[in-house]
């Protein structure tokens, strides 16, 4: 029945954020970094901070909700220093997801049940229009209890107080459970009298998503069955599950749509990797069961939203839109001292639309179309020949804060490289075929946040290459290496982030690349949002009026630009509304 939808006029959003203490308060990158978690920022570098995407003035920001024609995000906040530590949920509101006006925190340590933590978890709608957030506590012996707070008045048209009943906790660890590995509550959804949540853990090497039931949201009983686990995974961060309309339609669904015109999607963030996976399938609300789809591969070896700085994400449907929206976290690349020192840690992603691909074997993610407002000054570009070697210049925007949309053309994929099968991977893959080894179709793409002469460039590119007779891979490529002339130390993070592109592209003779530059965040869609991969770099020579953009090909096969238009970006007008 549709009853839950009657009763959801509003925006659900979402959040999510990762972290983990143990005895010894450290675990994986969750580093807790004692000496710089309550450092505060002295001064706020403005060197590579990012102008359109969302970010709190300082200090350390991870993962993002929505309600009431107001979007809400709450994310994960340390006031006191830009490494993890001191987490709390910070609260901003817009109207439009472009600008943003900072709250006060809306919820942080106070009670028994979180007095060690309020960490990451979700929002839901019940009926009669009450916004409810689930959410990780962390008791007094350090316990992962999942939560709920509600509005102090839900005709606050902000929300600003939020208040915790003293019927929490409401889920505690069951006996079985490890007690530290229990956490991230998803929005519920609602079938046949009875919500349902699912809460990210680990068994063994496990990784599980626990599934609640509850009638009243107050009384929750542990199902028999997980939602979905996997073998060797580890812990699972930030499970989201939600359902996508079949057959190309980019209308997003409400979470407890079910039926024969959606699937559904399950994703992870891995804390083992530091990146989210997903998996398509069908979910029978009968028995709760999720059956993944044939042939699609399962957590770490799966499909990703981003493959590159990207984690801790979250999506909500916006009813207003009629769209899902996914929001995503992306931490910096350099380290914890120089976070500390230029005051500032963390940015959102831009929100992407995402749908199901019209073949149903992945998700497609566009940005919202609320970012093109943000667009400025613009320069077009047509049939435009690309001569292995010869970059060209695109001359005109702002190239250190810009919107760029390209289609390349391509003539004939018959000089496409062979695969060499030592590739592990498509990252491994690019990582040996950089956008300075000459190949035969491809490498081809933008060169962003480029100096004048070359010195420093971030290159997103395509390159082709020939599996076997007739048959062609497209590998995307993101790659830091050159993006800086700081010397490199090997502790340094300067990836060449990659995926695979599943298009055809002997028959289609083209593809096409977006790529939002701001300042150092590079966040690439190739193909129409098929793959995507955000990257944090930091030039040093490419800053503000001195970058430059290029386009450039490094193969012996011409490529044709066939369109190209970018835009100057205008920063929103209110922004660096985080904190206050
Ligand atoms: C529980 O998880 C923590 C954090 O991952 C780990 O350090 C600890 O050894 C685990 N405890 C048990 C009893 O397995
Ligand atoms: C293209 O290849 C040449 C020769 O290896 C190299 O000097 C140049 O830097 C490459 N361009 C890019 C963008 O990597
Ligand atoms: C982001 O930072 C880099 C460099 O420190 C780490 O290697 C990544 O694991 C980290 N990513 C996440 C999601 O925390």
């Amino acid at each position: 029945m549709d009853i839950v939808r009657k009763l959801l006029p509003v925006f659900l959003f979402a959040w999510c954020c990762v972290f983990v203490i143990n005895k010894n308060g450290v675990e994986a990158s969750h580093r807790i970094i004692e000496r710089l978690q309550n450092v505060k920022a002295l001064e706020v570098k403005d060197a590579h901070r990012t102008k359109f995407h969302f970010q709190p003035p300082q200090h350390w920001i991870n993962g993002p909700m929505y309600f009431n024609g107001v979007y809400h995000l709450f994310y994960q906040y340390n006031p006191k220093g830009s490494v993890w530590g001191n987490i709390v949920w910070a609260h901003s509101v817009s109207k439009d997801l472009i600008n943003w006006e900072a709250l006060e925190p809306a919820i942080y340590p106070s009670k028994p049940f979180d007095m060690n933590g309020c960490w990451s978890g979700s929002a839901t709608i019940l009926p009669g229009n009450k916004p409810v957030i689930l959410y990780t506590g962390l008791d007094p012996e350090k316990r992962q209890v999942q939560n709920y707070a509600i509005p102090k008045d839900d005709t606050d048209p902000y929300l600003r107080e939020w208040i915790k009943p003293d019927n929490n906790p409401l889920v505690v660890p069951s006996p079985e459970m490890n007690v530290s590995q229990f956490r991230d509550p998803t929005t519920a959804w609602w079938y046949n009298g009875h919500w349902r949540m699912a809460v990210g853990g680990k068994r063994g090497q496990r990784g599980m998503a626990y599934l609640y039931r509850s009638m009243d949201f107050k009384f929750w009983v542990k199902s028999k069955h997980p939602l979905h686990s996997a073998e060797n995974t580890g812990m699972w961060e930030c499970p989201d599950f939600f359902p996508l309309y079949k057959n190309g339609n980019k209308q997003g669904a409400d979470t407890s749509r079910v039926g024969p015109d959606v699937k559904h999607a399950f994703k992870v963030s891995l804390d083992e990797t530091r990146y989210e996976y997903y998996t398509l399938g069908m979910y029978k609300p009968e028995d709760d069961s999720y059956k993944v789809d044939p042939r699609m591969l399962d957590s770490r070896d799966g499909l990703r939203y981003d493959y590159g700085n990207f984690y801790a994400s979250k999506t909500f449907f916006d009813p207003v839109k009629g769209r899902r929206i996914l929001w995503g976290w992306a931490n910096e690349s350099d380290s914890a001292d120089e976070d500390t020192e230029k005051g500032w840690a963390g940015i959102q992603a831009i929100p992407r639309q995402i749908w199901l691909s019209p073949d149903g074997k992945q998700v497609l993610q566009w940005p919202i179309q609320e970012v093109e407002t943000l667009r400025g000054q613009k320069i077009d570009i047509t049939n435009q020949l690309l001569e292995k070697g010869k970059p060209f210049e695109v001359r005109s925007i702002t190239a250190a804060q810009a919107d760029v949309e390209v289609t390349f053309t391509i003539p004939s994929v018959d000089k496409a490289e062979e695969y060499d099968p030592t590739w592990r991977d498509a990252e491994t893959a690019c990582a040996a075929k950089r956008s300075n080894v000459p190949g035969g179709v491809g490498p081809f793409g933008l060169l962003t946040l480029a100096s004048q002469n070359l010195e420093e460039f971030t290159p997103v590119f395509f390159r082709i290459i020939k599996i076997k007779e007739q048959k062609y891979k497209v590998l995307m490529c993101s790659d830091a290496k050159f993006s800086t002339l700081k010397p490199f130390d090997e502790k340094q993070y300067r990836p060449s982030f990659a995926g695979l592109v599943d298009v055809d592209i002997a028959a289609d003779k083209k593809i096409s690349l977006r790529t939002l530059i701001d300042h150092s965040a590079v966040e690439s869609f190739g193909a129409g949002g098929r793959t995507c991969i955000l990257s944090r770099v930091y030039p040093t020579l490419a800053v503000n009026d001195a970058a430059h953009l290029f386009l450039f090909n490094n193969g012996t096969e011409p490529i044709t630009v066939q369109t190209l238009t970018a835009w100057s970006m205008n920063a929103p007008k209110a922004m660096n509304q985080g904190e206050k």
